[in-house]
Protein backbone atom coordinates (compact mmCIF):
# COMPACT_ATOMS: atom_id res chain seq x y z
CA UNK A 1 0.00 0.00 0.00
CA UNK A 2 1.25 3.47 -0.79
CA UNK A 3 1.96 5.48 2.31
CA UNK A 4 -0.35 8.29 1.18
CA UNK A 5 -3.50 6.11 1.62
CA UNK A 6 -3.44 7.23 5.27
CA UNK A 7 -5.32 10.45 4.56
CA UNK A 8 -8.04 8.53 2.70
CA UNK A 9 -8.42 6.02 5.53
CA UNK A 10 -8.56 8.82 8.07
CA UNK A 11 -11.34 10.65 6.19
CA UNK A 12 -13.17 7.35 5.63
CA UNK A 13 -13.10 6.64 9.36
CA UNK A 14 -14.37 10.13 10.18
CA UNK A 15 -17.28 9.75 7.73
CA UNK A 16 -18.21 6.29 9.09
CA UNK A 17 -18.16 7.47 12.70
CA UNK A 18 -20.07 10.64 11.69
CA UNK A 19 -17.37 12.95 12.97
CA UNK A 20 -17.78 14.30 9.45
CA UNK A 21 -21.51 14.26 8.68
CA UNK A 22 -24.26 15.87 6.62
CA UNK A 23 -24.83 14.69 3.07
CA UNK A 24 -23.19 17.67 1.37
CA UNK A 25 -20.28 17.80 3.76
CA UNK A 26 -19.39 14.11 3.36
CA UNK A 27 -19.39 14.53 -0.44
CA UNK A 28 -16.98 17.45 -0.22
CA UNK A 29 -14.74 15.75 2.36
CA UNK A 30 -14.49 12.57 0.27
CA UNK A 31 -13.66 14.51 -2.88
CA UNK A 32 -10.96 16.49 -1.08
CA UNK A 33 -9.43 13.31 0.36
CA UNK A 34 -9.39 11.73 -3.10
CA UNK A 35 -7.82 14.84 -4.65
CA UNK A 36 -5.11 15.06 -1.95
CA UNK A 37 -4.38 11.36 -2.33
CA UNK A 38 -3.94 11.76 -6.10
CA UNK A 39 -1.67 14.76 -5.58
CA UNK A 40 0.62 12.71 -3.35
CA UNK A 41 0.76 9.69 -5.66
CA UNK A 42 4.31 9.20 -6.81
CA UNK A 43 4.02 7.34 -10.09
CA UNK A 44 4.56 7.96 -13.78
CA UNK A 45 2.45 4.95 -14.79
CA UNK A 46 -1.04 5.97 -15.85
CA UNK A 47 -2.23 2.42 -15.22
CA UNK A 48 -1.02 2.58 -11.63
CA UNK A 49 -2.49 6.07 -11.18
CA UNK A 50 -5.89 4.81 -12.37
CA UNK A 51 -5.76 1.70 -10.18
CA UNK A 52 -4.70 3.59 -7.05
CA UNK A 53 -7.27 6.37 -7.39
CA UNK A 54 -9.96 3.75 -8.02
CA UNK A 55 -8.90 1.92 -4.86
CA UNK A 56 -9.09 5.12 -2.81
CA UNK A 57 -12.49 5.95 -4.33
CA UNK A 58 -13.82 2.53 -3.35
CA UNK A 59 -12.69 2.94 0.27
CA UNK A 60 -14.46 6.30 0.50
CA UNK A 61 -17.60 4.94 -1.20
CA UNK A 62 -18.01 2.20 1.39
CA UNK A 63 -18.21 4.57 4.36
CA UNK A 64 -21.92 5.39 4.35
CA UNK A 65 -24.34 3.53 2.12
CA UNK A 66 -27.34 5.87 1.83
CA UNK A 67 -26.26 9.43 0.95
CA UNK A 68 -25.96 9.54 -2.83
CA UNK A 69 -23.99 12.79 -2.54
CA UNK A 70 -21.01 10.59 -1.76
CA UNK A 71 -21.20 8.41 -4.87
CA UNK A 72 -22.26 11.25 -7.17
CA UNK A 73 -19.34 13.38 -5.93
CA UNK A 74 -16.81 10.58 -6.33
CA UNK A 75 -18.17 9.68 -9.78
CA UNK A 76 -17.80 13.28 -10.90
CA UNK A 77 -14.16 13.33 -9.83
CA UNK A 78 -13.41 9.92 -11.32
CA UNK A 79 -14.59 11.12 -14.75
CA UNK A 80 -11.09 12.61 -15.15
CA UNK A 81 -9.30 12.07 -18.46
CA UNK A 82 -5.63 12.18 -19.43
CA UNK A 83 -3.14 10.51 -21.71
CA UNK A 84 -0.41 10.55 -19.03
CA UNK A 85 -0.32 10.85 -15.22
CA UNK A 86 0.32 14.57 -15.37
CA UNK A 87 -2.75 15.42 -17.44
CA UNK A 88 -4.86 12.82 -15.58
CA UNK A 89 -3.89 14.41 -12.27
CA UNK A 90 -4.67 17.88 -13.58
CA UNK A 91 -8.08 16.75 -14.76
CA UNK A 92 -8.85 14.96 -11.46
CA UNK A 93 -7.86 18.00 -9.39
CA UNK A 94 -9.98 20.29 -11.57
CA UNK A 95 -13.00 17.99 -11.21
CA UNK A 96 -12.57 17.85 -7.43
CA UNK A 97 -12.18 21.61 -7.01
CA UNK A 98 -15.13 22.25 -9.32
CA UNK A 99 -17.31 19.92 -7.28
CA UNK A 100 -16.45 21.59 -3.98
CA UNK A 101 -16.98 25.06 -5.42
CA UNK A 102 -20.28 24.16 -7.09
CA UNK A 103 -21.52 22.37 -4.00
CA UNK A 104 -20.92 25.39 -1.75
CA UNK A 105 -22.49 27.71 -4.30
CA UNK A 106 -25.52 25.40 -4.60
CA UNK A 107 -26.23 25.73 -0.87
CA UNK A 108 -26.24 29.51 -1.28
CA UNK A 109 -28.51 29.41 -4.36
CA UNK A 110 -30.95 27.04 -2.64
CA UNK A 111 -31.11 29.51 0.24
CA UNK A 112 -32.06 32.29 -2.12
CA UNK A 113 -34.60 30.25 -4.10
CA UNK A 114 -36.20 28.64 -1.05
CA UNK A 115 -36.45 31.93 0.84
CA UNK A 116 -38.97 33.16 -1.73
CA UNK A 117 -41.41 30.63 -0.31
CA UNK A 118 -40.99 31.84 3.28
CA UNK A 119 -43.29 34.67 4.34
CA UNK A 120 -42.88 37.31 6.98
CA UNK A 121 -44.18 35.90 10.26
CA UNK A 122 -43.78 32.23 9.30
CA UNK A 123 -42.99 29.48 11.77
CA UNK A 124 -40.68 26.88 10.20
CA UNK A 125 -40.18 23.35 11.47
CA UNK A 126 -36.90 21.61 10.64
CA UNK A 127 -35.50 18.17 11.37
CA UNK A 128 -31.88 17.03 11.81
CA UNK A 129 -29.10 19.37 10.69
CA UNK A 130 -29.10 20.28 7.03
CA UNK A 131 -26.93 23.04 5.62
CA UNK A 132 -29.24 23.38 2.63
CA UNK A 133 -32.35 23.73 4.82
CA UNK A 134 -30.53 26.14 7.14
CA UNK A 135 -29.48 28.21 4.15
CA UNK A 136 -33.17 28.81 3.31
CA UNK A 137 -33.89 29.79 6.90
CA UNK A 138 -30.85 32.08 7.18
CA UNK A 139 -31.51 33.79 3.84
CA UNK A 140 -35.13 34.47 4.86
CA UNK A 141 -33.97 35.93 8.17
CA UNK A 142 -31.34 38.09 6.46
CA UNK A 143 -34.00 39.38 4.07
CA UNK A 144 -35.66 40.86 7.14
CA UNK A 145 -38.48 38.34 7.49
CA UNK A 146 -39.64 37.82 11.03
CA UNK A 147 -39.44 34.04 11.36
CA UNK A 148 -39.44 31.52 14.16
CA UNK A 149 -38.01 28.00 13.99
CA UNK A 150 -39.05 24.81 15.75
CA UNK A 151 -36.25 22.22 15.60
CA UNK A 152 -36.52 18.55 16.51
CA UNK A 153 -33.82 16.86 18.59
CA UNK A 154 -33.30 14.19 15.92
CA UNK A 155 -32.52 11.21 18.05
CA UNK A 156 -30.42 9.15 18.36
CA UNK A 157 -27.53 11.43 17.31
CA UNK A 158 -29.14 14.72 18.38
CA UNK A 159 -28.20 16.67 15.25
CA UNK A 160 -30.99 19.06 16.34
CA UNK A 161 -28.64 20.41 19.00
CA UNK A 162 -26.24 21.49 16.25
CA UNK A 163 -29.15 23.10 14.42
CA UNK A 164 -30.35 25.14 17.39
CA UNK A 165 -26.81 26.30 18.10
CA UNK A 166 -26.44 27.51 14.52
CA UNK A 167 -29.84 29.20 14.58
CA UNK A 168 -28.94 30.90 17.85
CA UNK A 169 -25.77 32.28 16.26
CA UNK A 170 -27.84 33.58 13.35
CA UNK A 171 -30.03 35.42 15.83
CA UNK A 172 -33.19 33.45 15.01
CA UNK A 173 -35.81 32.69 17.68
CA UNK A 174 -35.84 28.92 18.02
CA UNK A 175 -37.62 26.28 20.04
CA UNK A 176 -36.19 22.78 20.52
CA UNK A 177 -38.66 19.89 20.77
CA UNK A 178 -38.40 16.13 21.20
CA UNK A 179 -39.09 14.24 17.98
CA UNK A 180 -42.39 12.91 19.29
CA UNK A 181 -43.75 16.45 19.89
CA UNK A 182 -44.19 17.20 16.17
CA UNK A 183 -47.90 16.33 16.15
CA UNK A 184 -48.47 18.61 19.14
CA UNK A 185 -46.96 21.66 17.44
CA UNK A 186 -47.76 21.11 13.77
CA UNK A 187 -50.79 23.42 13.76
CA UNK A 188 -48.48 26.32 14.69
CA UNK A 189 -46.17 25.53 11.77
CA UNK A 190 -46.50 27.25 8.37
CA UNK A 191 -43.85 25.27 6.53
CA UNK A 192 -41.60 22.29 7.17
CA UNK A 193 -38.11 22.65 5.67
CA UNK A 194 -35.78 19.64 5.60
CA UNK A 195 -32.64 18.57 3.77
CA UNK A 196 -32.09 15.41 1.75
CA UNK A 197 -29.79 12.45 1.57
CA UNK A 198 -31.36 11.08 -1.61
CA UNK A 199 -34.12 12.08 -4.03
CA UNK A 200 -35.31 9.15 -6.12
CA UNK A 201 -36.43 9.26 -9.75
CA UNK A 202 -40.10 9.43 -8.70
CA UNK A 203 -39.42 12.35 -6.37
CA UNK A 204 -39.49 10.50 -3.07
CA UNK A 205 -37.17 11.68 -0.34
CA UNK A 206 -34.72 9.66 1.73
CA UNK A 207 -33.74 11.69 4.76
CA UNK A 208 -33.00 11.44 8.48
CA UNK A 209 -35.15 8.93 10.32
CA UNK A 210 -38.33 10.63 11.47
CA UNK A 211 -38.75 12.75 8.34
CA UNK A 212 -41.52 10.52 6.95
CA UNK A 213 -43.56 10.83 10.17
CA UNK A 214 -43.20 14.61 10.06
CA UNK A 215 -44.33 14.66 6.42
CA UNK A 216 -47.37 12.54 7.22
CA UNK A 217 -48.23 14.85 10.07
CA UNK A 218 -47.76 17.96 7.89
CA UNK A 219 -49.92 16.43 5.16
CA UNK A 220 -52.75 15.74 7.59
CA UNK A 221 -52.50 19.30 8.96
CA UNK A 222 -52.28 20.85 5.44
CA UNK A 223 -48.86 22.30 6.27
CA UNK A 224 -46.41 22.84 3.38
CA UNK A 225 -43.49 20.47 3.17
CA UNK A 226 -40.37 21.78 1.43
CA UNK A 227 -37.13 19.90 0.70
CA UNK A 228 -33.76 21.57 0.18
CA UNK A 229 -31.57 19.40 -2.06
CA UNK A 230 -28.57 20.09 -4.26
CA UNK A 231 -28.87 18.36 -7.66
CA UNK A 232 -26.17 15.85 -6.68
CA UNK A 233 -28.56 14.48 -4.02
CA UNK A 234 -30.66 12.99 -6.84
CA UNK A 235 -30.00 9.32 -7.50
CA UNK A 236 -29.24 8.09 -11.04
CA UNK A 237 -29.31 4.46 -9.83
CA UNK A 238 -33.01 4.76 -9.07
CA UNK A 239 -33.66 5.21 -12.81
CA UNK A 240 -32.37 1.67 -13.15
CA UNK A 241 -34.98 0.57 -10.65
CA UNK A 242 -32.55 0.24 -7.79
CA UNK A 243 -33.81 0.78 -4.26
CA UNK A 244 -31.95 3.13 -1.95
CA UNK A 245 -30.10 1.18 0.76
CA UNK A 246 -31.05 2.37 4.23
CA UNK A 247 -28.09 2.53 6.59
CA UNK A 248 -28.51 0.56 9.81
CA UNK A 249 -26.35 1.93 12.60
CA UNK A 250 -25.18 0.53 15.93
CA UNK A 251 -27.64 -0.19 18.77
CA UNK A 252 -25.21 1.72 21.00
CA UNK A 253 -26.45 4.98 19.49
CA UNK A 254 -29.99 4.26 20.73
CA UNK A 255 -29.29 2.65 24.09
CA UNK A 256 -25.64 3.04 25.16
CA UNK A 257 -25.64 1.06 28.41
CA UNK A 258 -28.35 -1.38 27.59
CA UNK A 259 -28.68 -4.08 30.27
CA UNK A 260 -28.42 -7.61 29.03
CA UNK A 261 -31.77 -8.96 27.87
CA UNK A 262 -32.63 -12.18 26.15
CA UNK A 263 -35.59 -11.17 24.00
CA UNK A 264 -34.77 -7.61 23.05
CA UNK A 265 -32.81 -6.19 20.16
CA UNK A 266 -32.46 -2.58 19.01
CA UNK A 267 -33.15 -1.52 15.44
CA UNK A 268 -31.51 1.73 14.39
CA UNK A 269 -32.22 2.76 10.80
CA UNK A 270 -30.58 6.12 10.09
CA UNK A 271 -32.98 7.18 7.31
CA UNK A 272 -36.54 6.73 6.11
CA UNK A 273 -38.48 7.30 2.89
CA UNK A 274 -41.03 10.08 2.45
CA UNK A 275 -43.37 9.42 -0.49
CA UNK A 276 -43.42 12.18 -3.12
CA UNK A 277 -47.15 12.77 -2.53
CA UNK A 278 -46.27 14.46 0.77
CA UNK A 279 -43.74 16.85 -0.75
CA UNK A 280 -44.87 20.23 -2.06
CA UNK A 281 -41.60 21.44 -3.53
CA UNK A 282 -37.93 20.56 -3.84
CA UNK A 283 -35.57 23.54 -3.87
CA UNK A 284 -32.45 22.81 -5.90
CA UNK A 285 -29.79 25.20 -7.21
CA UNK A 286 -31.40 24.69 -10.63
CA UNK A 287 -34.75 25.97 -9.38
CA UNK A 288 -37.71 25.01 -7.24
CA UNK A 289 -39.31 21.91 -8.75
CA UNK A 290 -42.25 19.65 -8.01
CA UNK A 291 -41.03 16.16 -6.96
CA UNK A 292 -42.42 14.74 -10.22
CA UNK A 293 -39.66 16.59 -12.11
CA UNK A 294 -36.85 14.63 -10.47
CA UNK A 295 -36.27 12.56 -13.61
CA UNK A 296 -35.38 15.72 -15.53
CA UNK A 297 -32.79 16.72 -12.92
CA UNK A 298 -31.17 13.30 -13.07
CA UNK A 299 -31.11 13.28 -16.88
CA UNK A 300 -30.09 16.87 -17.50
CA UNK A 301 -28.17 18.06 -14.48
CA UNK A 302 -26.28 14.90 -13.57
CA UNK A 303 -25.44 14.02 -17.17
CA UNK A 304 -26.64 10.51 -16.44
CA UNK A 305 -26.58 7.93 -19.20
CA UNK A 306 -27.21 4.21 -19.37
CA UNK A 307 -23.60 3.21 -19.94
CA UNK A 308 -22.49 4.72 -16.67
CA UNK A 309 -24.92 2.75 -14.54
P1 LIG B 1 -26.97 18.73 4.15
C1 LIG B 1 -27.98 14.37 7.33
O1 LIG B 1 -27.57 13.10 7.52
C2 LIG B 1 -29.48 14.51 7.46
O2 LIG B 1 -30.23 13.44 7.01
C3 LIG B 1 -29.69 15.79 6.67
O3 LIG B 1 -31.03 16.02 6.35
C4 LIG B 1 -28.80 15.51 5.48
O4 LIG B 1 -27.64 14.91 6.04
C5 LIG B 1 -28.53 16.68 4.60
O5 LIG B 1 -27.54 17.54 5.07
P2 LIG B 1 -26.49 12.62 8.66
O6 LIG B 1 -25.13 12.72 7.99
O7 LIG B 1 -26.25 18.09 3.00
O8 LIG B 1 -26.61 13.43 9.91
O9 LIG B 1 -28.15 19.56 3.69
O10 LIG B 1 -26.88 11.18 8.85
O11 LIG B 1 -26.05 19.49 5.07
Amino acid sequence: MTHSMEGVLDTAEKISSMEIRGAGYIGRAAVEALRDFALRLDTSSLEEFNAETRRAAEILLKTRPTAVSLSNAIKMVMRYRGEDTESALRSLVTNANDFVERSLKAVEQIGMIGSHRIRDGDTILTHCNSMAALSIIETSHRAGKDIKVIATESRPRYQGRLTVKMLDQMGIKTELIVDSAVRSVINEVDVVVVGADVITVNGSLVNKIGTAQIALCAHEARTSFMVAAETYKFSPDTIMGELVPIEMRSSQEVYPDMPEMVNVTVRNPAFDVTPHQYIDIICTEAGAIPPEMSYVIIKEKLGWDLEES
